[in-house]
C-alpha cells in the first residue's frame, strides 16, 4: 500500500514536471551556441521614425491612425547602409542582430507579396530585411527577425489598436494566420534567420493552438531556426505548458539567475524602442553593468537602438555602442561562453564561469576587501585581474577575502578572474 502511494506520487510529480514544459522541439546543442553568444543587438525602425513616437504603441496615441498610417508614403531613408548598420554591431561586439520585419503597426521592412503594406511602397523602394541579411552574413553577425503576431493594421486581424478591445466583425483569425504563414515563409526560405522573435501574443484573439501550429510550420521550413517564447502564451520570463519557443524574455529588466531555462534580456539603449529625438541614453557604466549582470545570471542581452528616418544610427548612440565595444574586446573571454554563477549576481558585483575559471565582474569598490561565501570542496589557486595584476587573497571554510587595490583598475567593471582547482561548472549557486 506504502508503496502503491509513493508510485503514484512520482507518477504525479513527473506528470506535473513533464506538463511544465514549453512546447518547443529545439535540439539543446542549437541552444548553447545560442545562449554561449551571450550579447545581440536589437534594432526597432520603420516609418513611425518620422514622428518619434513609439513604434509599439503611438498608432491612435499620439499619433492619429490616419497620419500613422499614411507615413509610409515619406518613408525615404536614403542614408541607409546596411553595411554600416552592421559595422557598428560588429564594433558593439555583438553576436546576432534583430530586425523589426514587422511590428505592431503591421508595416513590412521587406517585398512581401501578401500586403501592399510594405517598403517596396515607399519612395524608398528598396529590401531593407534582404540587406541587412546580407551584410550580417559579410561580417559573421547571425541574423534573426522580429515578427510580431498583432497586427493592428490588418483587417483580418481582429483588434484595431491597443485601447479598442471591440473586436471587428470582418476579421478572420484562420486568414489571418495564414497570412503569417505566408509572410514567415517569405522571411525563412529568403533569409534564413538564425533565430526568430515573436511578440504581442498577449491579446485574445492569439491562442496557445495559433502558437503551436506556426510552431510546427517553422520547424518544417527549419528544423534549427530559435524561437523565442512569445508565440505561445502566458508569462514572457517563463517557460512552462503555456508558453510556444525555446527561450524566456524578460523585457525591459535583467531576468533573474536561471542555469537550467534558456533566457534572453531585451533592454533599449535610450528609453524608446523606436527613434525618439533627445532620448535619454543609458551611460556606458549602465551598458556594461547591465550586460555583465545578464551574463552573470546566465542569459543573453538584446540590447536595443532605434535608427534615425533618415536611416542612420545617432552618432551619439554609435560612439556609445563602440565604447561597449572597447570594453568586451578586453574583457570578452568573461562574456562570450561563459555560464553564470556560481555567485548570485548584485549591485557590488556578478560572477560568470568557464572551465576552471570564474570571472568576478566588481562594478564598485566595496571596501578595501571583497568579502565572497566560500564554495565548499573548491580552492582558488591564483586570482589576478583580466589582463592585469595579481590579486592577494586568503580562504578558509570560513569564506574568501579578495584585497582591492586603491582604486580598481575599470571604473565601469572590473574582472578578476579566479583559477580553481577544478572545473567550476558544477557548483551549486551562492546565495539569493
Ligand atoms: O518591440 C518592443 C515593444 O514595442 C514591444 N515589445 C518589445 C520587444 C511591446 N509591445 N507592447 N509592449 C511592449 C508593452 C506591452 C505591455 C503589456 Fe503586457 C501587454 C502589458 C499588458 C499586456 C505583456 C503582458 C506584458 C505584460 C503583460
Amino acid at each position: 500500500m506504502k508503496q502503491l502511494k509513493l508510485i503514484g506520487l512520482l507518477l504525479l510529480v513527473s506528470s506535473s514536471l513533464l506538463m511544465a514544459q514549453p512546447y518547443s522541439t529545439i535540439s539543446k546543442k542549437t541552444m548553447e551556441d545560442f545562449m554561449g553568444k551571450r550579447f545581440g543587438m536589437f534594432i526597432h525602425w520603420g516609418p513611425v521614425s518620422l514622428r518619434g513616437t513609439e513604434i509599439g504603441w503611438s498608432r491612435n496615441h499620439g499619433v492619429t491612425q490616419s497620419d500613422y498610417d499614411s507615413l509610409y508614403k515619406q518613408f525615404n531613408p536614403v542614408d541607409f547602409d546596411a553595411d554600416a548598420w552592421v559595422k557598428t554591431a560588429k564594433e558593439t561586439g555583438v553576436k546576432y542582430l534583430t530586425i523589426t520585419a514587422k511590428h505592431h503597426d503591421g508595416f513590412c521592412l521587406w517585398p512581401t507579396a501578401y500586403t501592399d503594406y510594405n517598403i517596396m511602397n515607399t519612395p524608398y523602394k528598396k529590401d531593407v530585411v534582404g540587406a541587412l541579411a546580407k551584410a550580417c552574413k559579410k561580417y559573421g553577425i547571425k541574423f534573426c527577425i522580429y515578427y510580431t503576431v498583432l497586427d493592428w493594421y490588418d483587417r483580418r486581424y481582429p483588434l484595431h489598436n491597443d485601447g479598442n478591445k471591440v473586436p471587428d466583425p470582418k476579421a478572420n483569425m484562420p486568414q489571418f494566420v495564414q497570412y503569417m504563414k505566408d509572410q514567415l515563409k517569405e522571411l525563412v526560405t529568403n533569409y534564413h534567420p538564425y533565430m526568430l522573435w515573436f511578440d504581442g501574443n498577449w491579446e485574445a484573439p492569439w491562442t496557445l493552438a495559433d502558437g503551436k501550429e506556426i510552431y510546427d510550420f517553422l520547424r518544417k521550413l527549419d528544423p534549427n531556426v530559435v524561437i523565442n517564447n512569445r508565440l505561445g502564451k502566458g508569462k514572457h520570463t517563463l517557460l512552462n505548458e503555456e508558453s510556444v519557443g525555446d527561450y524566456a524574455t524578460p523585457e525591459q529588466q535583467i531576468g533573474a539567475l536561471n542555469m537550467t531555462t534558456p533566457w534572453e534580456s531585451c533592454i533599449t539603449l535610450c528609453r524608446q524602442w523606436a527613434w525618439k529625438p533627445g532620448d535619454a541614453m543609458k551611460s556606458l557604466k549602465e551598458c556594461i553593468q547591465t550586460l555583465a549582470s545578464t551574463a552573470g545570471g546566465n542569459g543573453n542581452l538584446l540590447f536595443n537602438i532605434g535608427p534615425m528616418p533618415d536611416g542612420r544610427i545617432e552618432e551619439r548612440q554609435v560612439l556609445r555602442l563602440r565604447e561597449i565595444g572597447a570594453w568586451i574586446k578586453k574583457y570578452g573571454e568573461a562574456i562570450y561562453n561563459t555560464k553564470g554563477g556560481p555567485y548570485q549576481p548584485n549591485k557590488v558585483f556578478a560572477t560568470t564561469r568557464k572551465g576552471k575559471k570564474i570571472y568576478l565582474h566588481l562594478f564598485q569598490k566595496p571596501g578595501e576587501q571583497l568579502k565572497l561565501a566560500a564554495i565548499p570542496g573548491y580552492k582558488i589557486k591564483k586570482a589576478r585581474f583580466l589582463g592585469g595584476p595579481r590579486v592577494h587573497f586568503q580562504q578558509d571554510e570560513g569564506g574568501i577575502a579578495l584585497q582591492l587595490p586603491e582604486q580598481l583598475p575599470d571604473e565601469n567593471d572590473s574582472v578578476i578572474v579566479l583559477e580553481l582547482n577544478k572545473n567550476t561548472e558544477g557548483i551549486a549557486i551562492i546565495g539569493k
